[in-house]
């Protein structure tokens, strides 16, 4: 019971409704026959079957959302206002169908059940209500001009926008671009991530429902190197937004080079640096930190995967990072006592038992985790490593899964140049009771978000995207209309200067 309310429970599903390809406001079986089966990472079983989408569903699918976009369409037609109620109420049935939703979540990705809830759930519901405000918001300018011209601005809809998604969060990821997408006015086409398709496909009935015309939002399950490729390749494709890998991130951006130089925006990995200094508070700093690094067992881009810590603080920081760490509740996602799930997959799950390894190979001190839970399953305990040089593995790349590395450092100086020596620049953050100290040290620190004496701090009205190869663009906030929106200057000759 949280503050008199009764906890929120998952619903008993009997039966999953959506596993087909939704186009046109329409299920569809595969063109190929083809479907594949989507598991539960907590018990290794298959929880259904969802339809496989290829090269032509892929296809149909945009052609769906061309028709859509049209001049005439009922959509290009309809005022922005009514464009924003319309996501008020998609926002609405996302929030009437949250513990199911939330339910469908957990199952798909192993994520405990109140953070689904909670943070996946809430954060889409409130992302589709902050752009749904935007809506009619959406406007240009008149600009100042030389000799006797005027000069209006105006912001169109890009096109049809693809939408590819990763599974750590995948409703949460989805709404970061469709609801942007369709406030400009644009008209979309998702693959959610193969993993993790069922959040997904639920949104297409809400779609249905909210009374979006259709070929509006179009949602196509499968596989990155056919439905995904075919996206980013498609010549009827004017944008695509991606998160995931960086490898992926640049096969994305060459695809869309080679096709139409479709518009392309990325969300990619990160090495994310915190620093704590001696003058923190020292237990919101272990909190905070700790929080950061094992969130959604570590399957975070934001991850903290590099705290450096103040010389003098360091033991002791290190001590309560593993008695903190010894409070975390790993089991069954559906309980809603666990804080801690297991990884999405074997292939994840392998690549992060051999990081933990070549930590310890590489000299770092295994303070606290680093095992396999159980003897089957993908459950790993939360790992923390003291002693991490920069030179280690686990200090360089993206591990994706619940290991905390812990530094210590000296001088200011040194701890920011060691910050940004990455190849990443996603998010970083500061912890200190000097607000001088926090704001010189934020304007060294090259990342697209930092975060001062918190973490994790995401909200619908602050923009978020990385620097370096961490990704091109920003998500959220006001700035992310701009990533979806053309922008036209519509010039008129006068005969006198105003
Ligand atoms: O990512 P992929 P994977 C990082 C993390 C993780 C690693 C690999 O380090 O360990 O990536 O994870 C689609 N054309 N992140 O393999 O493959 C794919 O179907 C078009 C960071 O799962 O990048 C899925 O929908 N699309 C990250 C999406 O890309 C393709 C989140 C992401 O999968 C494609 C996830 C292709 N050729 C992983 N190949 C973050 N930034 O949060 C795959 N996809």
């Amino acid at each position: 019971v949280a503050g008199g309310l009764p906890s929120p429970q998952p619903v008993k599903i009997q039966e999953i409704k959506c596993t087909k390809i939704f186009f046109n406001n329409e299920w569809h079986t595969s063109s190929t026959g083809k479907t594949f089966p989507t598991f539960n990472p907590a018990t290794g079983s298959k929880i259904c079957d969802v339809e496989e989408a290829d090269q032509e569903d892929v296809d149909k699918a945009v052609q769906a959302a061309k028709v859509a976009k049209q001049r005439g369409s009922p959509w290009q037609r309809m005022e922005s206002s009514g464009r924003g109620r319309l996501l008020y109420r998609l926002a609405d049935l996302m929030e009437r169908d949250r513990l199911l939703l939330a339910t469908l979540e957990t199952l798909d990705t192993g994520k405990p059940f109140l953070q689904s809830f909670f943070i996946d759930l809430e954060g889409s519901i409130k992302t589709l209500r902050y752009y749904a405000g935007w809506a009619d918001k959406v406007q240009g300018r008149s600009l100042a001009i030389d000799e006797t011209f005027v000069c209006l601005t105006k912001h169109n809809p890009v096109g049809v926008c693809g939408a590819i998604i990763p599974w750590n969060f995948p409703l949460l990821m989805l709404t970061w671009k469709l609801a942007p997408a369709l406030s400009c006015g644009n008209t979309v086409v998702i693959k959610p991530a193969e993993q993790t398709p069922l959040t997904a496909l639920h949104l297409g009935s809400l779609i249905i429902e909210a009374g979006l015309p259709p070929g509006v939002v179009n949602i196509v399950p499968g596989f990155g190197p056919t439905a995904g490729a075919a996206i980013a390749s498609h010549r009827d494709v004017d944008k695509v937004a991606f998160t995931g890998s960086t490898e992926v991130g640049q096969l994305i951006k060459e695809a869309a080079a080679r096709s139409n130089l479709k518009r392309v925006t990325l969300e990619l990995g990160g090495k994310n640096p915190c620093i704590v200094f001696a003058d923190c508070d020292l237990q919101l700093a272990v909190k905070e930190t700790q929080h950061g690094a094992f969130y959604n067992q570590g399957q975070c881009c934001t991850a903290a995967s590099r705290v450096y810590v103040e010389e003098s603080i360091y033991e002791e920081f290190v001590h309560c990072s593993i008695e903190s760490a010894k409070k975390i509740v790993i089991g069954d996602p559906l309980d809603p006592q666990t804080s801690h799930g297991p990884q999405i997959d074997h292939q994840q799950f392998d690549k992060i038992m051999s990081f933990i390894e070549s930590g310890k190979q590489e000299g770092a001190k295994l303070e606290y985790g680093g095992a396999a839970v159980g003897e089957r399953g993908l459950f790993i305990q939360p790992t923390i490593f003291s002693g991490v040089k920069d030179h280690m593995r686990i200090a360089k790349e993206e591990i994706f899964g619940p290991v905390q590395c812990i530094l210590s450092f000296k001088s200011q100086e040194e701890a920011i140049e060691r910050a940004n020596c990455s190849e990443y620049g996603l998010v970083s953050a500061v912890f200190t009771t000097s607000l001088d100290k926090a704001l010189s040290v934020s304007a060294s620190l090259e990342t697209g978000t930092v975060w001062i004496n918190c973490y994790n701090a995401l909200h619908a009205q602050a923009p978020f995207g990385g620097y370096k190869m961490s990704g091109n663009g920003r998500e959220l906030g006001e700035y992310a209309l701009a990533e979806y929106s053309e922008v036209k200057a519509v010039t008129i000759k006068l005969s006198q200067t105003l």
